[in-house]
């Protein structure tokens, strides 16, 4: 029995059973795969949506949902019908969600690949976790790459709290740019203190309630999908 794995997972394969072993097993071909965390109701589902309307019909793309207890984002997504629903799966962690993105990563793999088999290895996957705290981040060994969403109601001084989503993430979007005169906030020093603790990597203020910024969101998606093909 030959074990795989390359892509963070598990794959048995009869493949080399019983024979000299071979060299580093090369990665099955699969979805690019793109996570999206950030804290509660900071408008990650939003974003899942308006992604999902922009590239249907572009590209290949299924959606894993998170929460806790229930698959209110996944039943959500089905509702406003921005994908066939077969496309939308949705894992209930039981625990916090940075668990099942970061730690013990079994449910979201399993639920990509099952999604996997539904819109092939050219497709895209968006993850989306359940709200958590600054602390949560996604594993490498189930996503590409990461958008970590921070919303301006929150306060402006959230970017300055820091923390691997804020610091590190491939792309940090800043949203709900709308509310901010509404909570005092200044958009303007929240997006130069992200700027200036995340040492060049993107930052992108959006209103996706009313769709500002998302098409730049999409740049930025398909540029890193197609860096990840060549
Ligand atoms: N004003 C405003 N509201 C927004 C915006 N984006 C999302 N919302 C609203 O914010 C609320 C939370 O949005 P969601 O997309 O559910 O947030 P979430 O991050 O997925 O929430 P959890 O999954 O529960 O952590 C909803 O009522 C959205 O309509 C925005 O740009 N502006
Ligand atoms: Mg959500």
């Amino acid at each position: 029995m030959h074990r795989d794995i390359t892509d963070g997972h598990e794959h048995s394969s009869g493949a080399g059973s019983g024979s000299w072993p071979a060299g580093p097993a090369e990665a099955r071909p699969r979805p690019w795969r793109l996570g999206i965390g950030g804290p509660v109701g900071s408008g990650k589902t939003a974003l899942v949506a308006a992604l999902c309307e922009r590239l249907r019909g572009v590209v290949p793309i299924g959606v894993v949902t998170n929460d806790i207890y229930t698959t209110e984002d996944a039943d959500t997504l089905r509702r406003l019908g921005v994908l066939d629903a077969k496309l939308i799966r949705a894992v209930r962690t039981g625990c916090c969600p940075h668990t099942a993105i970061r730690d013990d990563i079994g449910a979201n793999l399993d639920a990509v690949d099952e999604l996997g088999q539904e819109i092939g290895a050219e497709g895209v996957i968006l993850i989306e976790s359940g709200g958590d705290n600054l602390t949560a981040t996604f594993s490498y060994g189930l996503i590409d790459r990461q958008i970590f969403v921070l919303d301006v109601a929150g306060g402006d001084k959230v970017a300055r709290k820091g923390g691997p989503g804020v610091t590190r993430s491939d792309l940090l979007v800043v949203n709900k740019v709308d509310l901010a005169p509404m909570v005092g906030a200044d958009v303007d020093r929240m997006l130069a203190d992200a700027a200036e603790v995340r040492d060049g990597r993107p930052v992108i203020p959006t209103t996706v309630r009313n769709g500002e910024g998302v098409d730049e969101v999409v740049r930025w998606m398909m540029a890193e999908l197609v860096l990840a093909k060549l």
